[in-house]
């Protein structure tokens, strides 16, 4: 179905969005309104940290009705589309409310998106608007900005975070939109409205747009905010991109606001920055991937010593978490751990706080809503039978918060939905006994060596047993013979050494296969990681192809 008030969005069948309403899931409440609920059920709460800035409920409520107010005298409107990209921050908050406050449609850009990722944004969205901080990580974003505009009509302004000298028209400095009067919240959007356009995760070519509604994001919020059993009492730290769908969503700061607790903006993830507002800020939950977990690990005993964090739950989830390192985490934190296997198109899964240690290190928990509807069939028929429990196949999804189409790509479309309106979520799965979800890998990951086929992840698992191995990535490299063969990238612990047979040996020893064996080892300093920090093997498969 197509949404009238935005093209491009596709929507539920109606049977479906009836069923969803009929069942309390979707309340029929903007954004805007849920804020306006939370803000003064907990007006005098912090809400947001940033630095020495502490601002509660109230006054960022009061915050956010100001910069509204400068968004629509500069002439942003209802159902506007706005690329926000700025870093983690207490004005990127106020942003993201402030534009729902006026029912614009936030772009949830991330900060390492340039010129060629923010031009596609606006071109497919037709965004009006672009935020940028004036430098990020050393790039002139202002500059990039006005390239972006150039080459897109469409955007009539850019708003910038802290710019160098004075801005003129059509420049725009937040600071200033910050200090209007301030307006109503809009009282024309709908709960069936798009509220956001987020990012595919996808590390192929530039990221789909994913068109989020109100009702079905809230949904998601409030049944994250309930499956983590957040309250007023919790302190989040946002230290990945907090636009990424885990850290805004799962529960992450919605989830935090829904609860009446803290989000504390943590600027940059680095550990000598992250691990001291873990500790100065008693944080109670943080949102982290496994590379930037075991980073994090790694540096404790500099930064906390042999400190526990007994009050911190850990979450890992935007990629597979090894079972051996989750277990380190445990006893390196002292903390508990939540794994959290989602996707910006919808679905999340949980381990849940009372899962046995077993499921919590071993698997990526269960859907958190009774109303997911998932199917594990065989990725070569999409539109096959479900697979009976146990067997590895790709994961299917159909439910209340997950969409039923990308944003205004029906060419997309057709190859990841299938006839009854099931999401193709690309990932090898399999219900493990407990009922708990294993996450094996991605369909287009699997090495097809010489009409063999093999998991990366297998491979990987037990390359990462090797006592010198650090961190691994195992990708399969076109070749003219075997169809492809098994490139190994490692990176080793400081000041081991490890050769191509030595590596080869300890998988022999470990049991696996010879044509499991990687062909070729390549020791590096570091992998190449997505812009939420995953390992991005098609970056490896593509600079290997290349030279
Ligand atoms: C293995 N693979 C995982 C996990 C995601 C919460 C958490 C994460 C995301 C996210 C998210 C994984 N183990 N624990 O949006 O709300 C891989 C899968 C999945 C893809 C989605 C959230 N958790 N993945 O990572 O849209 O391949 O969302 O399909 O960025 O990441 O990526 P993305």
């Amino acid at each position: 179905m197509r949404a009238a008030r935005l093209p491009g969005a596709v929507f539920w069948p109606e049977e479906a969005q009836r069923r969803y309403r009929e069942a309390g899931l979707w309340r029929g409440q903007t954004l805007a309104q849920w804020f306006q609920e939370r803000a003064q059920l907990f007006a005098e709460n912090v809400a947001v940290v940033d630095g020495s800035r502490r601002v509660s409920y109230a006054e960022l409520e009061s915050n956010v009705a100001r910069l509204a107010g400068g968004f629509l005298a500069r002439g942003v409107a209802e159902l506007d589309r706005v690329i926000v990209q700025l870093p983690n921050s207490l004005e990127l908050v106020e942003v993201l409310l402030a534009l729902s406050w006026l029912g614009a449609v936030p772009v949830l850009a991330l900060p390492a998106h340039r010129r060629a990722e923010l031009s596609a944004f606006a071109a497919r969205a037709r965004a009006t608007t672009l935020v940028v901080p004036s430098r990020n990580a050393g790039a002139d974003m202002l500059e990039i900005a006005r390239e972006v505009q150039r080459e897109q009509p469409s955007l009539e302004r850019i708003v910038v975070h802290e710019p160098q000298g004075v801005l003129a028209a059509p420049l725009l400095d937040l600071a200033v939109l910050r200090a209007y009067a301030p307006v109503p919240a809009s009282a024309q959007t709908l709960a069936s409205d798009v509220a956001l356009l987020q990012l595919s995760g996808g590390s192929t070519g530039v990221p789909k747009l994913i068109a989020r509604t109100h009702d079905d994001y809230l949904y998601s919020v409030r049944q994250s905010a309930r499956v983590c059993e957040l309250s007023e009492q919790t302190r989040f730290l946002a230290a990945l991109p907090m636009t990424h769908n885990f850290t805004l969503s799962s529960p992450g700061i919605l989830g935090v606001f829904h609860a009446g607790g803290s989000v504390v903006a943590c600027p940059h993830p680095l550990p000598a920055i992250a691990l001291r507002l873990l500790l100065e800020e008693r944080i109670t939950l943080a949102a982290s991937v496994p590379s930037l977990a075991q980073a994090w690990l790694e540096a404790k005993p500099r930064y906390l010593r042999d400190i526990a964090l007994p009050e911190l739950t850990l979450q890992v989830g935007g990629a597979r978490l090894d079972p051996q390192v989750a277990r380190e985490l445990l006893a390196g934190f002292g903390c508990r751990l939540q794994q959290v296997f989602g996707m910006a198109e919808g679905l999340v899964n949980y381990t849940r706080a009372t899962d046995s240690l077993d499921v919590i290190c071993e698997t990526q928990g269960r859907p958190m809503s009774e109303h997911d509807e998932l199917r594990v069939v065989l990725p070569e028929n999409p539109d096959g039978p479900a697979l009976p429990a146990g067997e590895l196949g790709e994961l299917q999804t159909r439910g209340p918060y997950t969409i039923r189409g990308y944003f205004d790509d029906p060419e997309a479309d057709a190859k990841a939905f299938t006839r009854d309106g099931f999401y193709r979520t690309g990932d090898l799965v399999r219900v493990t006994a407990s009922g708990n979800l294993s996450v094996e890998g991605r369909i287009g990951d699997r090495i097809l060596r010489g009409g063999e086929k093999i998991a990366p992840q297998e491979v990987e698992e037990q390359l990462l047993r090797h006592p010198s191995v650090r961190d691994v990535a195992v990708v399969g490299v076109a070749d003219a013979t075997w169809g492809q063969k098994t490139h190994a990238f490692l990176i080793l612990a400081e000041g081991a050494t490890l050769t191509a047979p030595q590596a080869r040996a300890h998988l022999r020893e470990r049991g696996l296969a010879e044509f499991k064996l990687p062909d070729v080892v390549h020791v590096v300093a570091e992998l190449p990681r997505t812009k939420v920090g995953k390992t991005d093997r098609a970056a490896l498969r593509a600079r290997h192809a290349t030279g």
